[in-house]
């Protein structure tokens, strides 16, 4: 759990204080196996060998984005397990034409690692470089692919216990997929953007391993959370214009932030008193004229120019409308007006 606090000047009317927060952790909101293997699956014979393995899933209500994807290796702990250390890349695939076959879908997110904890039960997390939503009811594909020589024992396979899958009803939810090459460290990886296309074209485990009578679920779980919300941050939130000349003007700079999991889509901006006071005047900037996005991790200027036509203090609020809780992105101008401004005291 993370939380910015953002509070208002001294000098505004009204001091208020912000409190943003971004999500807390998850673990395992997806997945198919009971926590105890009954293998470990590997290629025959000893080879230079790319190896895909993936489950497939589909995306529930509050649990659309996708932070991690968590993988068990190996067999038993007596086996000949690849080894740890060894670098493999995660992938969270959207089943393109949601037909539930990973054949040629796209990637829509990635992680990298090495192995640990092989031959083991314990699964590690991999968490994915940018998290990805999607909406619930959606088909996707999450596994891994990794590159190695020998004939070690991979990926953790469960084919029986308390998620029982037994007698084996035609879920077909895991697959495999394969390339391989006889001179060591010459093998071209899988493709994941085709694994119909690879060596041993993608497959379901049940084909592929049990020969069509039974079937087994990989141990690869996946961490999520509700879906992705715009975090807004504005800098600076409140902008003394300062105490200048009538007739002459001062300019000022704010930049907006994204510092959330989804686009911050910016409608309008809502001044306080409406209609804004003439006296100050919001300019596109980088950002542009409303209606425009930040995409997450992104961000973009606005001027804002202050013009003392009139003496005296001038004051406003700005609210950034849009696809955010109210209250949640504003910020504040003040300037003041001076007849003599200049040596006169
Ligand atoms: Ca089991
Ligand atoms: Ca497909």
């Amino acid at each position: 759990m993370s939380c910015i606090a953002v509070r208002t000047p001294a000098w505004w009317s009204a001091p208020l204080l912000l409190a943003l927060c971004g999500g807390a952790d998850a673990v395992d909101e997806y997945r198919l196996d009971d926590g105890v293997k009954e293998a470990g699956i590997g290629l025959h014979p000893p080879n230079s060998y790319s190896f895909a393995w993936l489950n497939r899933f589909v995306i529930r209500p509050g649990h659309e984005t996708i932070h991690a994807v968590n993988l068990a290796f190996g067999g038993s702990f007596a086996a000949n397990n690849i080894p740890n250390g060894t670098p493999l890349a995660v992938y969270i695939w959207y089943d393109s034409n949601q037909d539930g076959i990973p054949d040629h879908d796209v990637v829509v997110a990635s992680g990298s690692g090495t192995v640990t904890g092989t031959g083991s039960n314990l699964l590690t997390s991999y968490a994915l470089s940018q998290a990805v939503t999607l909406q619930a009811g959606d088909i996707i594909f999450a596994g891994a692919i990794i590159t190695y020589t020998g004939n070690p024992q991979v990926a953790s396979i469960d084919t029986d216990g308390t998620d029982d899958i037994n007698p084996y009803p035609p879920n077909d939810h895991s697959f495999i997929a394969s390339n391989w090459a006889s001179a060591p460290g010459t093998v071209t990886p899988v493709d994941p953007a085709h694994l119909a296309w690879a060596n041993q074209p993608v497959a379901s485990v049940r084909n592929a391993l049990y020969g069509g009578n039974s079937d087994g679920t990989w141990m690869i779980r996946l961490n999520a959370s509700a879906a992705g919300a715009p975090l807004p941050v504005v800098v600076p939130s409140a902008i003394d214009m300062g105490n200048i000349d009538i007739g002459t003007s001062s300019t000022a700079t704010i930049n907006l932030s994204n510092a959330g999991t989804a686009a911050w889509q910016v409608l309008t901006y809502v001044p306080t008193p409406n209609p804004m006071p003439a006296v100050f005047t919001i300019f596109p900037g980088t950002c542009g004229v409303p209606p425009f996005q930040i995409a997450p991790g992104s961000n973009c200027d606005i001027d804002v120019v202050f013009k003392a036509t009139s003496h005296g203090l001038h004051a406003a609020s700005v609210e950034i409308a849009g696809n955010t809780p109210p209250g949640s992105a504003t910020f504040l101008l003040r300037g003041i007006g001076s007849l003599f401004a200049s040596g006169f005291e």
